[in-house]
């Protein structure tokens, strides 16, 4: 089932991008033309949702094994070769192996999700991607009953990756989930941007999105996916732990010494690019607070 969890968002907003920019203009106009301030608000909100350009999503990226400037990945990332690709699904699942993104894809249905990205660095995006659910992939694996994390790993190669030559991070990039962070509905694993396949800087052909974490979480171009039943350790909490934890939930209370993480900016928006308030988890509170019922989420960062 497509769209269950666009968050007010319907199939229209990605696949007619000119009537969102229409109604921007419309927008942008009516803002220009001094109405009332409630009118303002709603030009706001209306812009909070809309899917941020092509030419946006894929040309303001992180992807620091092909440099740290916010134009390298897409300079860069050309350089990685995608096809073929294996993931490694190891650990404590039943059915453990290498497996080929082709037999991958075969065996997964592919929907649309408009999400929110929210990057520590306080800007944000609404990206629509294209992807299937990490729990359908665990579930071919066969998740042992004693797993309760999951780790992932991003491809490692000197050849095609010029930013593993500065020791920024402690190649290869790695991240982790609590098992029922990585089972929860809203956690897929992406494969395409506006229906096209994912453009290298973006992570290609396989990148995690975990859209109530700040974006640093959801790794890319992942070639390992491991159950364990140990907290899997984090590139940048390894780096800055003091800065960076292993939950990295949104969260507009906790600050980044920084950043302060009240507030965010949306990239693209030109007019529409004063700060909004950030929300708890991202927007998706709703669905995901339960996680974390009973957690202090000041000393759980
Ligand atoms: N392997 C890897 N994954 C990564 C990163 C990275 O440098 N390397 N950057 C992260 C950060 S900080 C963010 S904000 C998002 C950015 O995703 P995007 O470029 O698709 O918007 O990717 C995340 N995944
Ligand atoms: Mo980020």
């Amino acid at each position: 089932m497509a769209h269950r969890w666009n968050n007010d968002l319907t199939s229209a907003d990605v696949t007619r991008p000119a009537v969102y920019f229409n109604r921007r203009q419309i927008l942008a106009g009516a803002a220009g033309l001094g109405l009332s301030s409630i009118a303002r608000q709603a030009t706001a909100a209306e812009d909070a949702l809309t899917p941020n350009s092509w030419e946006e999503i894929t040309n303001y990226n992180n992807y620091y094994e092909f440099g740290t400037g916010k134009e390298d990945p897409a300079a860069n990332a050309h350089a990685l070769t995608i096809a073929p690709w294996q993931v490694t699904i190891d650990g404590l699942v039943d059915r453990p192996g290498e497996y080929d993104m082709q037999d991958i894809l075969s065996e997964m249905t592919i929907e649309e999700r408009i999400y929110r990205l929210r990057c520590v660095e306080a800007w944000s995006m609404v990206v629509p991607w294209s992807g299937f659910e990490l729990a359908d992939l665990l579930a071919m694996a066969g998740v042992r009953p004693e797993a309760r994390f999951v780790a992932f790993q991003t491809a490692y190669r000197p050849e095609e990756m010029p930013g593993l030559r500065y020791p920024v991070i402690d190649w290869p990039y790695v991240e982790g989930l609590r098992l029922d962070e990585a089972l929860h509905p809203l956690t897929i694993l992406a494969t395409g941007l506006y229906g096209k396949p994912l453009p290298n800087q973006n992570g290609a052909p396989l990148r995690l999105v975990v859209p109530w974490k700040y974006g640093f979480k959801s790794i890319k171009s992942v070639v390992r996916i491991t159950l364990t039943d140990t907290q899997p350790p984090t590139s940048w909490n390894k780096l800055q732990p003091g800065e960076y934890g292993f939950y990295s939930n949104v969260n507009p209370n906790v600050d980044h010494p920084r950043w302060s993480q009240a507030s965010e900016r949306k990239i693209g928006g030109g007019l529409f690019s004063r700060k909004v308030p950030t929300r708890m988890f991202n927007g998706y509170e709703r669905e995901v607070a339960g996680l974390y019922e009973g957690m202090d989420l000041v000393r759980n960062f």
